[in-house]
């Protein structure tokens, strides 16, 4: 399954799957590879370090979650396009909104970001938000939202082709931020039927995402008022710079939801955040489950995420 999912992320990184979940660190012989995918490889291999209050919170979404399921009412997903005056171009992004989706209710709306090898479809075909709001939804677990899926690398060819670690691309990522804000935003509050708010705004993200997600969501905290990061990548700040004021984080977040597999390298820029926000007395989730860096653990979180936030 990884092969198709992460395929384009694998090849850059010269990863195998086993890799990836912390099962073998064995020859992982790159070819010509990018310093960034070589700092990458060097971020996987990290050994991960646990302390005692590095604990699982929630168990696996349950079997199924994620299938399209019969007998409910199924949500729509829609292509939307937006000006940005980031990029200069009309950018793309896929709209999950929710069964009986009507103009004449106001919805709150999560903003879900991919990684590193990804793009607007990334969670579509990882881990299928669409059917995990519908179940959710038809079960009473989850309020009916909105779930925007933009592409986070804000360039104008957005694609995640060539060189995925290349210093541009990366850029991107932290160039989203402004189109994100200032772009993306305003034209779904414009075309869809939204309570334009903080209390009805969320951000969560995977990866490189879940980087976005605290470097965004931190810095914008009246635009946002919850957040969850699953599996962040390196992308993300350092604890101090991202929260400078952690009374303010505490006067405004609603929820601040943190996970990662214990068998990810990348932890320990989670655990980073995590130690802070617990040293600063900021209450926040940390979910640390049994996964690598794989879907599993970014659907399972996500499912247990879309429960808590807009209640
Ligand atoms: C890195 C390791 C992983 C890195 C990014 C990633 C920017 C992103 C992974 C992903 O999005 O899945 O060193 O550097």
């Amino acid at each position: 399954m990884m092969k198709t999912l992460h395929s384009a992320f694998l090849a850059a990184l010269a990863l195998t799957p086993a890799f990836l979940s912390g099962q073998s660190a064995s020859n992982p012989e790159p070819d010509a590879a990018s310093a960034g995918a070589a700092e990458a490889r060097a971020n996987f291999a990290r050994a991960v370090v646990l302390e005692k209050d590095d604990l699982r919170l929630y168990s696996e979404a349950p079997t199924g979650y994620r299938d399209v399921r019969a007998g409910i009412a199924h949500g729509t997903v829609v292509p939307f396009d937006y000006v940005s005056t980031v990029t200069g171009t009309t950018r793309n992004a896929n709209v999950y909104l929710p069964p009986d989706y009507s103009a004449d209710k106001k919805y709150p709306v999560l903003y879900l970001l991919h990684g590193i090898g990804g793009d607007q479809w990334e969670w579509l075909r990882f881990d299928h938000p669409e059917n995990i709001l519908d179940n959710l939804i038809a079960d009473g677990k989850a309020a009916p939202m909105i779930v925007v899926l933009p592409n986070g690398r804000a360039l104008p060819d957005d694609s995640a082709s060539g060189n995925i670690f290349s210093p541009e691309k990366m850029q991107a990522f932290a160039d989203f931020e402004k189109d994100l804000l200032e772009c993306l935003i305003p034209a779904i509050e414009k075309k869809f039927s939204v309570q334009a708010d903080a209390a009805h705004r969320a951000i969560a993200g995977l990866s490189m995402g879940g980087g976005q997600t605290f470097n965004f969501g931190f810095a914008h905290m009246d635009t946002f008022a919850w957040m969850g990061a699953f599996s962040a990548a390196p992308n993300t700040k350092p604890p101090a710079e991202l929260i400078p004021d952690p009374e303010a984080v505490k006067a405004k977040m609603k929820l601040i939801y943190i996970s990662c597999g214990d068998k990810d390298g990348l932890i320990v820029f989670s655990q980073g955040v995590h130690r802070y926000l617990r040293d600063h007395g900021v209450p926040h989730l940390w979910n640390v489950d049994n996964h690598g860096h794989d879907p599993e653990t970014w659907g399972s979180n996500l499912y247990h995420f879309t429960q808590l936030i807009f209640k």
